[in-house]
C-alpha cells in the first residue's frame, strides 16, 4: 500500500465550495502516494481521527493567515483570511508536530508551520520590507521559476535537490519573518526573504515559501525530487 498523504484545503466563494489546485494532489500521486484531501471545517476530534489515517501531512497554499494567530493587528496590505482554514490547519499543524510526522509546508502552509510553533510573519513584503524583491509573479505561467533562493548547506533541502542556489516561482505577498523555536531558515532569496525552514532534529518537516507542485508539472527536477522525498519519508514513517 502507498503511504497516504493528507492535504489541507480552504473554502472558495459563495457556498463554501473546499477548494485546493489539482497541482498537489497530481504530485503526490506522481511522488508515489495516495493523496487524500483534508476539508477544515470540521471539529478538531475529526482533524485528530484524519491524523491517524494519513502517513504525512501537505500544507497547502492559500488566502493570508489572520494576524491575530501571532499577535498583530491587521497591516494595510493584508489579504483574505479564512479563519475555518486558520483554526484546522493550526490545529493539523501543532498534533503532526507533537507526533513528529512528516510534514511539508508550501507557501502558506510553510508560515502555518511556522505559526503553529510561535513563529511570525510579515503580513504584506512590499508594504514592510524596503528593497524587496518581486514575489508575486503574475503574469508568468506559475510553473515558471523568476527569482532565485540560496540554499544552506547541509539542509534537508540541500540533500534533497542536491543544490546550494536554485531557481524558483514565487506566489506570495506574506513571508515568514521571526523563525520559531527549533525551526531555522535553510534558503532565501537575494533580498533576505526566507523561503524555506526546517524543524531541526526531525526526519522531514520542511517549509518551502515557493510552490514545488507547480514547478514539478513544469518538469522542474528539484520539484520532483522534493515531492519524491517527502512521499519516501512518509512511507518510513508508516512502516516505524
Ligand atoms: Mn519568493
Amino acid at each position: 500500500m502507498r503511504p497516504r498523504i493528507g492535504i489541507t484545503c480552504g473554502f472558495a466563494g459563495e457556498r463554501d465550495p473546499l477548494a485546493l489546485d489539482r497541482d498537489y494532489a497530481d504530485a503526490v500521486d506522481r511522488a508515489g502516494g495516495v493523496p487524500l484531501v483534508v476539508p477544515p471545517g470540521v471539529p478538531g476530534e475529526a482533524l485528530a481521527e484524519t491524523l491517524q489515517a494519513v502517513d504525512g501531512l501537505l500544507f497547502s497554499g492559500g488566502p493570508d493567515v489572520d494576524p491575530a494567530r501571532f499577535g498583530e493587528e491587521p497591516f494595510p496590505g493584508m489579504g483574505r483570511i479564512d479563519p475555518a482554514r486558520d483554526e484546522a490547519e493550526l490545529f493539523l499543524a501543532r498534533l503532526g508536530l507533537e507526533r513528529g510526522m512528516p510534514l511539508l509546508g508550501i507557501c502558506r502552509g510553510a508560515q502555518v508551520l511556522n505559526i503553529a510553533s510561535g513563529g511570525d510573519l510579515y503580513q504584506d513584503l512590499p508594504s514592510q520590507v524596503e528593497g524587496v524583491l518581486k514575489h508575486v509573479q503574475q503574469p508568468t505561467p506559475m510553473s515558471y521559476p523568476t527569482h532565485r533562493i540560496r540554499i544552506e548547506p547541509g539542509s534537508l533541502l540541500a540533500r534533497i535537490t542536491g543544490k546550494a542556489s536554485l531557481r524558483v516561482n514565487s506566489w506570495h505577498h506574506q513571508a515568514i519573518r521571526r523563525v520559531a523555536f527549533g525551526f531555522a531558515a535553510t534558503a532565501r532569496a537575494e533580498d533576505g526573504v526566507i523561503e524555506a525552514i526546517e524543524k531541526t532534529g526531525e526526519p522531514f518537516v520542511l517549509g518551502v515559501q515557493f510552490h514545488p507542485e507547480s514547478m514539478g508539472r513544469g518538469g522542474s527536477p528539484e520539484a520532483i525530487l522534493l515531492f519524491e522525498a517527502f512521499v519516501q519519508a512518509c512511507a518510513r514513517w508508516a512502516r516505524d
